[in-house]
């Protein structure tokens, strides 16, 4: 399979792990879990043509590791980034790094100086530990712009964060007086 493909499914199987599992009658449990088989079932369904060995291909070719298989390899679910309403998803709470980073899109400034960050459809704000990858998830939204958090302060405040699987750092909201615009 070549990487345009697995692109391709690993979109699919974002937006049915993550975001919409009734658009093929996929049901998922409360942490997120959907059975291989009838993911399969349900893509075919919509005339969409998915195997055991595409799926596996994509869950372990991902750049950021979006998915995880069961160990008894029966279930597969997405790590983070849900909106489903389906998903309770346990991530485990820790204590945050000093600073993390959000990227974002310089249109959105002006709006989260005033709000702060807030998960919008999402389930949680995404934050990194790396000032790369800020960039990088700031340039799906337009020109990027990267915010430095003041994350311990903010735990320390009483704010909860947690981190999903794959290192993605995750919190509710972020109150504006603790975003700086990092000038990289
Ligand atoms: C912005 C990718 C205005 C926020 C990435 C972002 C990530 C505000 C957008 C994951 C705001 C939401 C998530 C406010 C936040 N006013 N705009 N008050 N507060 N925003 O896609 O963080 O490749 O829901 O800055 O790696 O971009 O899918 O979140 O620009 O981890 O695996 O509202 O998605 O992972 O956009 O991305 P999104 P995100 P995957």
């Amino acid at each position: 399979m070549n990487s345009k493909q697995l692109n391709e499914i690993s979109k699919f199987l974002s937006y049915v792990l993550r975001h919409e599992p009734q658009s093929i009658g996929l049901q998922l449990d409360t942490e997120g879990w959907a059975e291989i088989e009838c993911l399969i079932a349900g893509a075919a369904k919509e005339g969409r043509v998915l195997d055991r060995e595409s799926i596996l291909a994509v869950v372990s070719s991902s750049d950021k590791k979006r998915f995880a298989i069961s160990n008894d390899a029966q279930y597969i679910r997405a790590v983070q980034g849900h909106s489903t309403e389906s998903v309770k998803l346990q991530h485990i709470e820790k204590e945050p790094p000093e600073f993390l980073y959000h990227g974002t899109a310089t249109r959105f400034l002006a709006s989260i100086q005033q709000q702060g960050l807030v998960a919008g459809s999402r389930h949680h704000v995404h934050l990194s530990q790396d000032i790369a990858a800020a960039v990088a998830v700031g340039q799906r939204h337009g020109k990027p712009a990267v915010l430095k958090i003041e994350a311990l302060r903010m735990h320390q405040q009483g704010f909860k964060f947690f981190q999903a699987e794959n290192g993605v750092w995750l919190t509710k909201n972020v109150p504006s007086d603790l975003i700086t615009e990092d000038d990289q």
